[in-house]
């Protein structure tokens, strides 16, 4: 017999997008290119050498994808600001692209549908990576100047702003992996680049405390990773502590505590000194925040023994695969390790949580009958929710849950391959199909139930 279950009262429901990975129009309206479109536009970077030209068509469509939104019952939505939309050389304002968010505001604001800013979701804009990108402490005070500009223009329509968008990717699939853009491949330098954006976080947060209406809400996006020892060998449960820190605690512990842990200082030694780490960098970084999003897909196992793929930013401690179903992305599906993370993170950083992504790759296609089938997806969605109302039983303080994605979108180095959406896009002529997954989540919604 299967029991329905609530989720709290006054529980935030909500689904996001990026910018890149949906709007296209990369030319449009004085829009200069980002590192993504260089990145992606450089030959073997990206499956299929696909771009985000024209993704999703969004700059376009969004009237239509917003009423998608209402269509499926939609309270929240999170997308975020392409910084060389509004500010082409990262530094001037450029009217027609912050216009084309004040009307997508406005147009959630209309439908009754709360929008959750994100300044940064990885598209630098490429003048500014051209002077150093991340690895350049003077975009910490451009990113300042982006963000008060936003606050600014648009924070009379904007109850939440997040800053950074998982910081983790930038810093090292960006600068030590090479598999994001800018395409760097330093493990040294993605410490450097893991406190730029620490430091740009922290300063922003600040500076938009003195211009957002008092009630809005501030936070940052992590992609908190549960890292697993693949046995309890005391080697493998240091890398795994190593994994941790380099991964989690080089952005929780300065952000909630304004300090770096000894052990990532101490486990990095060989590599940075961290004299990049200034007087009173500490204290900005460690701004009061609201909430703390969390993105979480999949937990990650590692072993001190050489010889599989490195984890990112360290050879330390390397990847091992875990006994867990996988999805077509290679993650390990284990609901647990979300309840563990949330359980875990709530209790360490005192702060009201939010799932701010969740959710699971497929190859779903249109079928005959003009549906989407995805219950590889319905099933994913359930068991995390359980798992999300397994850690408001154990004491996590959950406050809301957004799923990844609104539609189908430009993956990354992936491509168009990998499809996230509870709605289907045909990239051929745009068309959008709402997938099972999508009236599944419309009803959890609706009851506030699993
Ligand atoms: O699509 C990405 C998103 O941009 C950031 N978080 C992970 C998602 C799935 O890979």
């Amino acid at each position: 017999m299967s029991t329905t279950r609530s989720f709290p009262e006054g529980f935030v429901w909500g689904v996001g997008t990026a910018s890149y990975q949906i709007e296209g129009a990369v030319a449009e309206d004085g829009r200069r290119p980002s590192i993504w479109d260089t990145f992606s536009h450089t030959p073997g970077k990206i499956a299929h050498g696909d771009t985000g030209d024209v993704a999703c068509d969004h700059y376009h469509r969004w009237v239509d994808d917003l009423d998608l939104l209402v269509a499926m019952g939609i309270p929240s939505y999170r997308f975020s600001i392409a910084w060389p939309r509004v500010m082409p050389d990262g530094r001037t304002i450029n009217q027609p692209g912050m216009d084309f968010y004040k009307r997508l505001l406005d147009g959630l604001l209309e439908r009754r549908i709360a929008p959750v800013v994100t300044l940064y979701h990885w598209d630098l804009p490429q003048d500014l990576e051209d002077r150093g990108g991340w690895r350049d402490r003077e975009t910490v005070e451009l990113f300042t100047e982006y963000a008060v500009a936003m606050g600014k223009e648009i924070g009379d329509r904007v109850p939440v702003v997040t800053t950074l968008n998982e910081p983790w990717c930038t810093a090292y699939l960006g600068h030590a992996t090479g598999e994001h853009a800018p395409g760097l491949t330093d493990n040294a330098l993605a410490y450097e680049v893991a406190h730029h954006l620490n430091l740009a976080h922290g300063r922003a947060v600040t500076a938009l405390r003195g211009i957002l209406p008092a009630e809005a809400q501030l936070s940052v996006t992590l992609n908190l990773q549960e890292v697993l020892p693949a046995t309890d060998r005391a080697e493998d449960v240091a890398a795994a502590a190593h994994a941790e820190a380099i991964s989690n605690r080089i952005f929780l512990d300065p952000m909630l505590r304004g300090s770096y842990p000894v052990e990532l200082i101490d486990s990095t030694a060989h590599l940075t000194d961290w004299s990049f780490v200034r007087d009173g960098d500490l204290a900005e970084v460690s701004a009061p925040l609201d909430f703390l999003g969390v993105n979480y897909y999949s937990p990650g196992m590692v072993t001190a023994t050489p010889g599989s793929t490195p984890w990112p930013g360290t050879d330390r401690a390397w990847r091992h695969d875990m006994d867990a179903p996988q999805t077509i992305m290679g993650w390990a599906i284990q609901p647990s390790a979300l309840t563990d993370l949330l359980v875990r993170t709530h209790r360490e950083s005192g702060l009201p949580l939010v799932v701010t992504e969740n959710g699971i790759a497929g190859h779903d296609a249109v079928g005959a009958d003009g549906a989407v089938h995805d219950t590889h997806r319905i099933d994913y969605l359930r068991d995390h929710l359980a798992a999300v109302l397994d850690a408001v039983e154990q004491g996590a303080d959950v406050r809301g849950y957004f799923g990844w994605t609104l539609l189908d979108n430009f993956e990354w180095a992936w491509g168009y391959d990998k499809r996230f959406g509870l709605v289907h896009v045909d990239f051929d002529d745009q068309t959008r199909t709402p997938k099972d997954s999508a009236r599944w989540f419309s009803g959890i919604i609706e009851c506030n139930e699993l």
